[in-house]
């Protein structure tokens, strides 16, 4: 961002502040460079002219709801906008085509009755307050009246709202298909579709008590007649060591929890007790929910899957199943009599039967696929098999992994269950997608996931790059101005570092092949392959044996702990697991397990889960760039998840996450300000008394005040003029003196008169 070049004593600016990230003030003296600034909170700053911003001092006290309209596009200016209204409850903000969603963290249901869809049906963009429907009526109008393809990209980090404002623009959506009952069935399913994924998914975490644990885009399908004719949810890589690893202040995945607090006959089915008494939900001392009571939401879970076409036998089979994983997670292991061996503790042996009369498979067979690894050698033209007994650790970590792949398995059939059921329509020609994917994590322990996720997140960044400048761009073209391309800061290289031949997954795959690797010989591999990019390092600690890596992500710095990242990047169902359930007598569990074909059943093939997840997001970039792109930013406002708390620090810190601050930058290096001939001259036709006693042509007047103003360089369009930021500040300057000048004549001749 470039320093105004406006700046004279009395000039009203933003100065950096420790407290509140950006203050204003009054410049009282200019030393070259050095700006002294008397702030509003009643500090005396001295600061470099690079580092002040011009502040409009006429800005509306309720902010714009379009923040291409402020006069100065900078941080502080949109901070400072989004906060008063914020303060005025006006939780949406568009920034161009953006929308800014800012958490209310309170229920608002005013914002989002049925009347208020009404208002928002086929309403020109922009002409209501900003909001969520406005942006799905956007698409929805764009994807009849065009006959294209629309997507909504819903961003932000964890808690910041994605998952509820896609929740409202589904709703919106099927408002405007308007059936209901039997009538609106797929559209029921739709909705309902939310929450049955949501038990599975969906967890709490530190950020938020339902944050989701999966990646979501859902492609609704409309028919000629506009009306909805079908779904297809597509969801990426579910958190998978939840299931067996959480820790204060989590909780699992929403279901055990409700299953726990189930009615007393599938509690004695089932044989489960309180949440504590599971080892999978009590190594996090966090149970319950505020404002939500498991016990209901286990009943609304059951009829969301009754809509969704989920039958009341498949039911009992995933809760039965959710209830085998719970009896799993307590069968522990003691150290055997031989060495480096393991038995199941006597105590845990309950658990052991009831795991396996849940999943139906015999008592011994699920003892030794817990704890007995086979192998065959080949001796000459003799294959032997040998018999291993696992070490206490690695069968916790084998009932681990079997309780993940059992968990990933029952989400995946929901996923296709509710597909099936909603159904596709095979003649759809037009579809909005809406996207909602975990935003850029980044905690003190970075993992595999953290590492998946924020790839996610790069790749969304530079479709959103590429879009907002060549909407940008296309608006120059538009009204026929003329244009150099604008360079943007493109993220291609730390792209290219996780995902190109030879970059962080292609390290990892390599490792996860060769069995002698080690999480320390990946890292050290890393270091070595990656000495000299630009996004890699590696931390400067004393400590030799540490394994950590840093990635410089367009949003900062993340370090990663690479010790698990050749265990989670495996995705392999171990032979003996396979050949357990696929054995089962449980139908449900058994169709879960298909057998494999024979050469690959012998042994735990490897599948990368790093290239799985690639393959996946290519595949979704390849369907986004067909569509119509439409951006909503959410916003989390403050950590501690309460209404009307504005942090300054927080927010910015997520403008320039989300891009908006680089959207902004971009609007700078262009023209940062493209007002219609009308707006321009309502504000600075007196500049030139000529244009103001004439009666010229709005174009015409618009180039005989900015020649009179000397101004080089802007660009005068089919509709609207042109202006770099630095040419609007000096004509403000110009403004503001000949408004100051005539200010004081009528002051004076106030005066002659008294
Ligand atoms: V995560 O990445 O899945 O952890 P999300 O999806 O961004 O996250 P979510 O939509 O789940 O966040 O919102 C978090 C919480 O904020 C919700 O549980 C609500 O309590 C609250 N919220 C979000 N949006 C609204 C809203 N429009 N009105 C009221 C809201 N409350
Ligand atoms: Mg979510």
């Amino acid at each position: 961002m470039s320093a105004p070049v406006n700046i004279t004593v009395g000039s009203h600016l933003w100065v950096e502040d420790p407290e509140v990230a950006w203050i204003d003030g009054e410049v009282f003296r200019i030393d070259g460079q050095e700006i002294h600034v008397k702030t509003t909170n009643g500090k005396k700053v001295v600061t470099d002219v690079s580092k002040v911003f011009l502040r409009d001092i006429e800005a509306p006290t309720v902010g714009v709801n379009d923040m291409t309209k402020l006069t100065y596009v900078h941080e502080p200016g949109v901070m400072q906008n989004l906060a008063t209204r914020y303060e005025h409850n006006e939780i949406y903000t568009y920034a161009g085509n953006i929308l800014i969603a800012i958490n209310p963290f309170q229920n608002l249901p005013h914002l989002f009755d049925t009347r208020t869809m009404e208002r928002y049906k086929g309403a020109a963009f922009g002409e209501l307050s900003p909001h969520v429907f406005a942006v799905a009526d956007v698409a929805y109008r764009s994807m009849i009246n065009e006959g294209k393809s629309n997507s909504i990209l819903v961003s932000g980090e964890g808690g910041a709202g994605k998952t509820e404002t896609t929740k409202k623009l589904m709703e919106y959506l099927a408002h405007l298909d308007g059936r209901s009952g039997t009538e609106g069935r797929t559209v029921e399913q739709v909705l309902k579709s939310n929450p049955v994924l949501e038990a599975f998914g969906n967890a709490k975490t530190v950020q938020n008590k339902n944050s989701s644990r999966f990646g979501k885009f859902v492609k609704i399908q409309f028919d000629k007649s506009g009306r909805i004719s079908g779904a297809a949810i597509q969801t990426y890589l579910l958190e998978r060591s939840r299931v067996c690893q959480i820790s204060y202040p989590d909780r699992n995945y929403h279901c055990f929890y409700l299953l726990c607090a189930a009615p007393s006959e599938d509690i004695a089915e089932y044989k489960l007790g309180s949440p504590e008494s599971f080892h999978y939900l009590n190594q996090s001392n966090c149970y319950e929910l505020d404002g939500v009571n498991d016990a209901h939401e286990y009943l609304a879970t059951r009829r969301a899957m009754d809509i969704v076409g989920i039958s009341k036998q498949e039911q009992e089979a995933i809760f039965r199943i959710v209830a085998a994983i719970l009896h799993l997670g307590n069968i522990e292991f003691a150290k055997g009599k031989e060495i480096d061996t393991s038995v199941i503790k006597d105590e845990s042996r309950f658990h052991l039967n009831m795991a396996a009369e849940l999943l139906m498979c015999n008592t011994p067979g699920l003892e030794d696929a817990l704890i007995k690894r086979v192998k065959r050698v080949k001796k000459g033209n003799v294959e032997e098999v040998i018999t291993k007994t696992l070490d206490p650790a690695a069968a916790v970590f084998s009932r681990d992994g079997l309780a993940k792949t059992i968990y990933s398995r029952l989400f995946d059939w929901l996923v296709d269950k509710i597909n099936n059921s909603i159904g596709q329509d095979p003649n759809s020609k037009s579809v909005i997608g809406l996207l909602d994917i975990y935003g850029f994590e980044s905690f003190e322990c970075n993992s595999f996931e953290q590492f998946c996720i924020n790839f996610a997140n790069e790749k969304l960044q530079q479709h959103f790059n590429q879009q907002v400048f060549k909407m940008e761009q296309e608006e120059y073209t538009k009204e026929e101005i003329n244009w150099s391309y604008i360079e943007f800061v493109d993220n291609q290289d730390v792209l290219d570092l996780i995902e190109k031949r030879g970059g962080i997954i292609s390290h990892l795959d390599d490792a996860c092949k060769f069995p002698k690797s080690t999480h320390k010989t990946f890292a050290q591999e890393l270091y070595t392959s990656f000495t000299n990019h630009k996004r890699f390092s590696k931390p400067k600690v004393s400590d030799t044996d540490h394994t950590d890596f840093i990635i410089s992500h367009c949003v900062g710095k993340v370090t990663y702990q690479a010790d698990q990242f050749l265990n989670k990047n495996k995705d392999y169902v171990v032979a003996e697991h396979q050949e357990l359930l696929t054995a089962s007598k449980f139908p449900f569990i058994a169709s879960l397990f298909p057998p494999l074909p024979e050469e690959s059943s012998k042994s735990s093939k490897f599948y990368s889960i790093g290239a799985g997840f690639k393959l996946q997001l290519q595949s979704l970039m390849e369907t986004l760039k067909e569509t119509e792109p439409h951006y909503i930013r959410c916003v989390k406002p403050n950590n501690s998840l309460k209404p009307a708390i504005f942090e300054n620090f927080n927010v910015i810190n997520q403008l320039r996450c989300g891009s908006v601050v680089d959207a902004i930058r971009i609007s700078s290096a262009g023209y940062a300000t493209g007002r219609t001939f009308y707006e321009f001259l309502e504000r600075f036709d007196f500049l030139d008394p000529e244009v103001l006693k004439g009666n010229y042509d709005d174009k015409v007047a618009c180039r005989m005040i900015l020649d009179k103003m000397g101004l080089k360089g802007y660009q005068i369009g089919k509709t609207k003029v042109f202006l770099k930021a630095s040419q609007m500040a000096e004509l403000d300057a110009r403004r503001m003196k000949v408004l100051g000048n005539a200010a004081r004549t009528i002051q004076r001749q106030i005066r002659s008169h008294i």
